[in-house]
């Protein structure tokens, strides 16, 4: 829950453990202020999603947990109206920008894009307020960049609640994931909401049933013999690049068979594959597929042209509602058909398996809800093609070593994969990946960087105080 709090220890919200007030003296010990400065320390974890890859943006549920590696943002009021920004890593540059109705992003991959995809979030949300207090922020994140962790919402939502602090703003939880959402496709990604979300409302020791339009959260208790192994495949899933116009691409194609579907079962106002789904209590993947494969062929021509006549409009409308346009308009591959059947497929049929799974997982049995987690990654390598040799190989390791069930996590393209497997069984998970995985890799890194069994943590939260009292929590 995003809390702000003036009082000291043992008011302090869940998350914020010794380490974790540790880390945060230390960020606050950057900033130049004085010692009775009021300073804002805001906390945001990652994610691993158990479960429902690929279906926020098509409005369908999704099974993710917060995980207890965060990023954490510490920022005080300046005189400047700016915002200055420095990054404990000093791979990512100290940048600085004013506060403006819009603001102009950095080159595509400039790491601070993110923080200023938050500032611009929030000052879309509170267009009507003419003025803004500037901000000096240091920013320290233990979520590992570009390996499906979610390491971008992590900080958005992190500098979202900082600035949002500094500027006395308070929101509803899910109105924030709602801003935070929308404010990171800033970057280009035209994503759904699953992390935002489960960034803020995610529970210690729980997984979060996510549904979507409107947003909502049901918390599953994690059975406590669950281990989940995470594994980084050391493939770089750079969502500034190739992956995120892949990423894009899935995003028209499912949308696509939404609106083939929903014409083909005379609905309006079809957009998502959510669409359908709600408007249809009794529906079912495989007889969605069967309508969807009657009313179009499986792949059409990349240039709009074959789906406009399809759906009876313009190409140029579809084009616009599609691609969007300015900074944010998705460029597609105009020599790729795109995939509309088998996108349909795993999205739909990944519907049916995240909402078994938040059951299967309530009720403990762990065996099955494997099962179905080896599905989802069959899905996504097949249909959704989003996996890749290396994430199937860390996949394969870690079924070798005992996993209920393994999958990619988060996007895909790279990145990492998740395992379940009991706890006392965690150990020879990760023994098979480090010897039938990272052992293989050339040149060998320290493997400890790589893999470890992350916990179900707590959500994002603010703690108010200043340098005096931090250090003395
Ligand atoms: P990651 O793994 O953080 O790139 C992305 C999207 C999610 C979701 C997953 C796939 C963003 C910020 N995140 O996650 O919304 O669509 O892919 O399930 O775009």
């Amino acid at each position: 829950m995003v809390q702000a709090k003036k009082e000291a220890a043992m008011n302090l919200p869940d998350g914020w453990d010794a380490d974790e007030l540790a880390r945060a003296r230390r960020l606050a010990d950057q900033i130049r202020v004085g010692a009775d400065a009021r300073i804002f320390a805001a906390r945001a974890p990652g994610r691993v999603n158990l479960i429902g890859e690929h279906t926020d943006y098509s409005g369908l549920p999704v099974l993710p947990v917060a995980i207890d590696r965060s990023t954490i943002v510490i920022a005080a009021a300046n005189q400047t109206g700016e915002i200055e920004v420095a990054n404990a890593d000093s791979a990512w540059p100290s940048r600085r920008f004013a506060i403006e109705r819009q603001i102009p992003p950095y080159d595509s991959g400039d790491w601070a894009n993110y923080v200023k995809a938050a500032i611009q979030g929030v000052i879309d949300r509170f267009a009507a307020r003419g003025k803004w207090r500037g901000a000096s922020m240091v920013v320290g994140s233990r979520v590992p960049p570009a390996s499906g962790l979610s390491s971008s919402s992590a900080l958005t939502v992190s500098t979202a609640l900082a600035f949002m602090a500094i500027n006395q703003i308070e929101l509803e939880p899910i109105d924030t994931a709602t801003m935070v959402a929308r404010s990171e496709r800033y970057v280009g990604t035209h994503g759904g909401a699953m992390d935002q979300t489960v960034s803020i409302l995610g529970r210690r020791d729980h997984a979060l049933f996510i549904e979507f339009a409107p947003i909502r959260a049901r918390a599953v208790k994690m059975p406590a013999n669950a281990a989940l192994v995470v594994a980084d495949s050391r493939e770089i899933a750079d969502k500034s690049g190739t992956v995120r116009a892949e990423y894009n691409r899935r995003v028209v194609e499912c949308s696509l068979a939404a609106r083939i579907l929903g014409r083909a079962l005379k609905l309006d106002g079809v957009t998502v594959l959510g669409d359908v789904v709600r408007a249809l209590p009794e529906w079912n993947a495989a007889e969605l597929v069967e309508k969807l494969a009657a009313a179009s062929p499986a792949r059409l021509g990349a240039d709009l042209k074959e789906a406009a006549s399809i759906l009876r409009v313009t190409q140029s409308a579809l084009d616009a509602e599609l691609l969007g346009h300015g900074s944010t308009r998705i460029a597609l591959d105009l020599n790729r058909p795109l995939e509309i059947l088998k996108r349909a497929r795993h999205v739909l049929s990944e519907t049916e398996r995240v909402i078994g799974a938040a059951d299967v997982l309530a009720a403990g049995r762990l065996d099955e809800m494997g099962t179905l987690m080896d599905a989802s990654h069959q899905s996504l390598a097949g249909d959704f093609e989003c996996s890749t040799n290396r994430l199937d190989a860390v996949v394969e390791c870690a079924r070798r070593g005992g996993a209920l069930g393994a999958r990619l996590t988060g996007a895909g393209f790279g990145g990492s994969i998740v395992a379940l497997c009991e706890v006392a069984g965690a150990d020879a998970v990760i023994e098979s990946i480090d010897r039938g995985y990272y052992a293989k890799l050339d040149p060998v890194a320290p493997v400890e960087n790589s893999r470890a069994v992350l916990h179900a943590g707590a959500g994002a939260s603010v703690i108010d105080s200043s340098l005096r009292r931090l250090r003395s929590e």
